[in-house]
């Protein structure tokens, strides 16, 4: 079954961070994010998604989980239904159940992914023809085999992938940015997992730039990667740039700030 294009969203729902998201994690410290700052690039983000024609529920920050702001990770949203996730990270954990609770109102067929399973959304690519799934410290086989299952009942295909090593999520390295048409760090290409399709390589040092997102007409990136953009634009794609300097400190990017479906 096939549903192209997969970048076709009404909806999104994304949660504003607070506090504590001093406290988030982060695979290398560069210091604590500037909360206002992050505050004005999430309004920006926000906005471009309502810009791009999406329906933004905005949740309020949730005490206790300073990476809930990465709300990508809780679920899976497809067509046919959602999967909640369950977080490798035992600190985001917490974070699925109030998820839950708000996609109850949004799907009649929401599934779980249960221990010992772990998986985060952060780690899957639907790219309309199958859902590719990066193997990572985050995301483990039991998880992904639990997907497998749930998916394939709705007629979907997962195949498994390959998260590069010290990359936290598969998704940091790539996007779908058109039919057919993936944005992808060179270390992720030549994995291979790309080769039935067609691969804008993001150019060598703007590797923080391969976690965009496409939104209907557009494709949001992180601002201050000007040769990925002209590369997006020389591809005919319509680019917008939102701060990202804050968020990426905790290893975060355009993808991973919201659920669209
Ligand atoms: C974490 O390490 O879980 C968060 N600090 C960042 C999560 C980014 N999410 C994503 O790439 N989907």
């Amino acid at each position: 079954m096939s549903h192209d294009p997969a970048w076709q969203f009404t909806r999104a729902i994304t949660r504003r961070p607070g506090p504590e998201v001093v406290d988030g994690l982060r695979a290398v410290d560069t210091g604590a994010p500037d909360l206002a700052l992050m505050l004005r690039d999430h309004a920006d983000y926000v906005a471009a998604l309502s810009a791009a024609g999406v329906r933004v529920r905005e949740l309020p920050p949730l005490p206790g989980h300073p990476d809930a702001l990465f709300v990508e990770d809780c679920a899976l949203c497809l067509p046919e239904g959602a999967v909640l996730m369950r977080p490798g990270a035992p600190s985001r954990l917490g974070e699925v159940a109030p998820m839950a609770e708000v996609l109850a109102g949004e799907y009649d067929d929401l599934r779980r992914i249960t221990a010992p399973g772990t998986i985060e959304d952060g780690d899957i690519l639907f790219t309309g023809r199958e859902i590719l799934v990066g193997r990572s410290a985050r995301t483990n086989g039991e998880g992904i085999a639990q997907l497998t299952t749930i998916a394939g009942a709705w007629g979907r295909a997962v195949r498994e992938v390959t998260t590069p090593p010290g990359v936290l999520h598969f998704k940091t390295d790539c996007a779908l940015v058109g039919s057919g048409l993936i944005l992808s760090t060179a270390r992720l290409a030549e994995t291979g997992c790309f080769a039935d399709y067609d691969v804008l390589r993001v150019p060598e040092g703007e590797e923080a730039a391969a976690n965009c997102i496409r939104v209907n007409d557009r494709v949001l990136m992180p601002a201050g990667f000007a040769a990925t953009r002209a590369l997006l634009e020389e591809a005919g794609l319509d680019v917008r740039e939102i701060g990202n300097t804050e968020c990426a400190r905790l290893d975060g990017g355009m993808s991973c700030l919201s659920l669209r479906f």
